[in-house]
């Protein structure tokens, strides 16, 4: 497809090194007065640390603040970290966390324009224009993926289809008949949809499909390859967390070569995940965000645990933020199944609460058809195992149920026998993922 590179804000985003260098500390100097004057946890975390608001004079002494981690959104759930009186916060949104309790973030209204600019960007990057018939298959709620692509997509005048995730045959009937041109959801739902188009004999010249924006998930060059031969389009990736502010933070153009970092928005760091010291351009290491400029609940110095690197190589779209690689890795345990996040820990949480269950658990995630499965392997305790099959199912069915509510996505679970799952002597490893992404 033709690389015609549109720009959604020139003077944003193609500003010189110098005045975005200048504009960050300007944000970053004021976020760090309103976090320090309205979140307790803040102003405690940065006096032990011995640093006051009026230390951090330029963009170097980012370095001297202390970081946030995600336990410390769990740990002042659910509002403690705001920065805004809860009057000034128009919307709420969240994602799973790791112990049930949803990491939730807050937006004013000021906030929820500015992500509208960053979707906006993101999108025209993509190559949308007010033209494009939009489809959006993330799914609509507490995710950002939904309301995010939506406001961004409508922003740019696009004609917006507000699917939401799921009921494929549907998503493309309404993809043919309302002439779709750019779809939004994960690359594993691209993929499914592509699959399933094939499956109904469609090929992709029969669908007028062009772009995809793709992301909330760790997806590979291959895995592009394939759906864009599948549905006939640019597939792109884009990045962003809740806790920063969802989808926006960071997009690819069409080069496809790395997501430009919406940087006047969320100043980036690279560091060492063990050592926590900031590692040079082009270093493999943890993504470090600071949302500078958000009102309802800015982050400074959040441990992202996505491992990436940076460049600031000049890009051919004119852009002048840098850009980030593929993920390729996490510093934690999180995993993501279909699009969904996942703590072991989680799973851990449910079972202590489940009397017959011992703590033994082993999660085996695969992807059959272009969707991930997760299977979950719990040990019985030998008196539930030495009873009747009846109580066992019950068991099973019980622990599914607390599963699906807990994690947010169903997990096929398989009793088994006690002592029968693998015991370490160090670590212990609950996780089995046999997806080839
Ligand atoms: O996934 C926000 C989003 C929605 C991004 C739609 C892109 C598109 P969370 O549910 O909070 O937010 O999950 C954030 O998902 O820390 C990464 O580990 C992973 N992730 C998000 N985008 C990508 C991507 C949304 N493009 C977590 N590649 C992040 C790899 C991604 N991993």
């Amino acid at each position: 497809m033709e690389k015609k590179h549109l720009i959604w804000n020139r003077n944003a985003e193609c500003i010189s090194r110098e005045d975005l260098e200048a504009l960050q500390i300007h944000k970053l100097r004021a976020t760090v007065s309103r976090m320090y004057e309205n979140v307790p946890m803040y102003r405690e975390r940065m006096q032990s640390a011995r640093v006051k608001p009026e230390d951090i004079k330029d963009l170097s002494d980012l370095k001297r603040l202390p970081f946030i981690d995600k336990p410390d959104l769990r740990d002042h759930y659910p509002y403690g970290l705001f920065s805004s009186p809860m009057k000034d916060i128009v919307r709420i949104h969240g994602s799973s966390g790791t112990t049930g309790r949803p990491v939730l973030a807050g937006y004013t209204n000021k906030d929820l324009k500015l992500w509208c600019e960053m979707m906006a960007r993101t999108l025209t990057a993509v190559g949308a224009t007010q033209d494009d018939v939009v489809q959006i298959a993330y799914g609509y709620g507490l995710f950002t993926g939904g309301l995010g692509a939506h406001q961004g997509a409508t922003e740019i005048g696009a004609t917006v289809v507000p699917m939401s995730a799921g009921n494929t045959q549907r998503q493309i009937m309404m993809m043919r008949d309302l002439q779709a041109t750019l779809l939004c959801c994960t690359p594993s739902y691209a993929l499914y949809l592509g699959e399933t188009m094939a499956e109904m004999g469609l090929t992709p010249d029969q669908i007028p499909l062009r772009r995809a924006a793709l992301g909330a998930e760790p997806w590979s060059e291959e895995m592009r390859v394939r759906i864009e031969q599948l549905l006939g389009v640019d597939a792109i990736d884009i990045y962003g967390l809740t806790e920063i502010w969802g989808p926006g933070v960071a997009f690819e153009c069409l080069e496809k070569h790395g997501m430009h970092i919406n940087e006047d928005q969320v100043i980036a760091e690279i560091v060492d995940p063990d050592t926590l010291e900031p590692l040079p351009m082009g270093s493999k290491g943890e993504l470090v965000l600071s949302s500078v400029g958000k009102e309802g609940m800015p982050l400074l110095r959040y441990r992202t645990h996505d491992i990436c690197t940076l460049t600031d190589e000049p890009c051919p779209c004119g852009r002048s933020f840098v850009r980030m690689n593929r993920i390729t890795g996490r510093s934690d345990d999180m995993l993501v199944i279909r699009g969904v996040n996942v703590f072991p820990s989680q799973v851990e949480s449910v079972l202590v609460n489940i009397p017959g269950v011992t703590p033994h658990y082993l999660l085996v995630v695969d992807r059959v058809d272009s969707s991930d499965t997760l299977e979950i392997r719990v040990e019985v305790t030998e008196e539930m195992f030495s009873d009747m099959i009846g109580s066992m199912q019950a068991l099973g069915r019980q622990i599914g149920e607390k599963m699906k509510s807990t994690l947010g996505i169903s997990a096929k679970i398989v009793l088994v026998e006690p002592k029968s799952l693998p015991r370490s002597e160090g670590k212990s490893k609950h996780v089995q993922d046999n997806r080839k992404i």
